[in-house]
């Protein structure tokens, strides 16, 4: 079987953790385009050179032209600026969609079979717009945010009811912004509800909700959080972790069940937006979105944020993108 080729557009701080993650698991050959002289390579040469020590044997590899990305199974896009702290990823709309256009272009002319995830922000936009931009098949592009924003949900329960994080499941949907809706209902430690674990620990309904609630609200605010800390960019090690269990799902054709960015078609009431859902990531890239239902209370918050990701997207058509 040949190796994966794997193209990492973007080769800044998540960049370079992706690079790592993906050499050390040896998912496929790594080629990082930065349109920075030299980055790229410089990074890559640095990885590669700890090949020895790690044990992995793909290529690491780093370039300015597009040229080198041919033929790429998987395309990573982190492109784009960052947040600083006091901004929103909205802020970044304008200046992102320019950076996201330039790259759909090289990626549609250089790897056009291969199956993309974004990881720009602001996400649902630069999705849509990198969609819009290349034809590619809705299946073969997606957007990484939420195995991050579920992540984090998960940690700060696992923190809270002092058990392994391994053991819970929770899922955080819609857009990746404010608005994001973390699922409480179905948040569970091994199969027992979250919600029935925190009543028991705290003897008092009013308490656990108290408690929830609190975690909903650090979980929307996670990446914010990260932001006010590290003063000069946003976060990058679990956006890359989180990038590569989808690269990891495509490739050996998992069939994981992942909250990703993925087009919708009528499910969860919502038909030609691209907005975090569950999904199925396999050998095609997502297979099937699965909708099921939500509470009265969940879509009212799913609503809310789908009608963020619309009026994003037509802030970007209106700037002419
Ligand atoms: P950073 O370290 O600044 O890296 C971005 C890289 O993009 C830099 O090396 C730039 O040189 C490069 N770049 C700029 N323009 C182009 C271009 N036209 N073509 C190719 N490369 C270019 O940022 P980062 O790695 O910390 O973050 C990257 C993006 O991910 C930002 O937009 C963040 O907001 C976003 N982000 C998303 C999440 C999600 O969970 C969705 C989480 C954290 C960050």
């Amino acid at each position: 079987m040949n190796r994966k080729k794997i193209a990492l557009i973007g080769g800044g701080q998540i960049g370079g953790v992706l690079a790592q993650l993906i050499a050390r698991r040896q998912l496929g050959d790594v080629m990082m385009y930065d349109i920075v002289e030299d980055l790229p390579q410089g990074k890559t040469l640095d990885i590669a050179e700890a090949s020895r020590i790690d044990g992995f044997d793909v290529k690491v590899q780093g370039t300015n032209d597009y040229k080198d990305i041919d033929g790429a199974d998987l395309v990573i896009i982190t492109a784009g600026l960052p947040r600083k702290p006091g901004m929103s990823r909205d802020d970044l709309l304008t200046t992102n969609a320019k950076i996201m256009k330039s790259v759909a272009e090289g990626v549609k002319e250089h790897a056009p079979d291969a199956i993309v995830i974004i990881i720009s922000n602001p996400l649902d936009a630069m999705v849509t717009l990198f969609q819009k931009i290349t034809g590619f098949p809705h299946n073969r592009v997606m957007g990484q945010a939420g195995v991050l924003d579920s992540s984090r949900f998960s940690t700060f329960i696992a923190w809270e009811l002092g058990v392994s994080v391994k053991d819970v499941n929770a899922m955080v949907l819609g857009g990746h912004g404010d608005t994001m809706v973390p699922i409480v209902r179905y948040a569970n430690v091994n199969g027992i509800p979250v919600m029935e674990l925190l009543e028991r620990k705290y003897g008092d309904k009013a308490k656990a909700q108290e408690v929830m609630d609190a975690m909903v609200q650090r979980t929307k605010k996670a990446g914010g959080e990260v932001v006010a800390l590290l003063k000069t960019g946003s976060a990058f090690y679990s956006p890359a972790s989180a990038a590569t269990a989808m690269a990891e799902a495509i490739i050996y054709d998992e069939k994981r069940l992942l909250p990703v960015c993925a087009y919708l078609q009528g499910e969860f009431g919502v038909d030609g937006y691209y907005v975090g859902v569950p999904a199925v990531l396999g050998a095609t890239g997502v297979e099937k979105v699965i909708d099921f239902e939500l509470d009265e209370t969940e879509q009212a918050a799913f609503d809310n944020s789908v009608n963020a990701v619309k009026k994003l997207v037509a802030d970007m058509e209106r700037l002419g993108f």
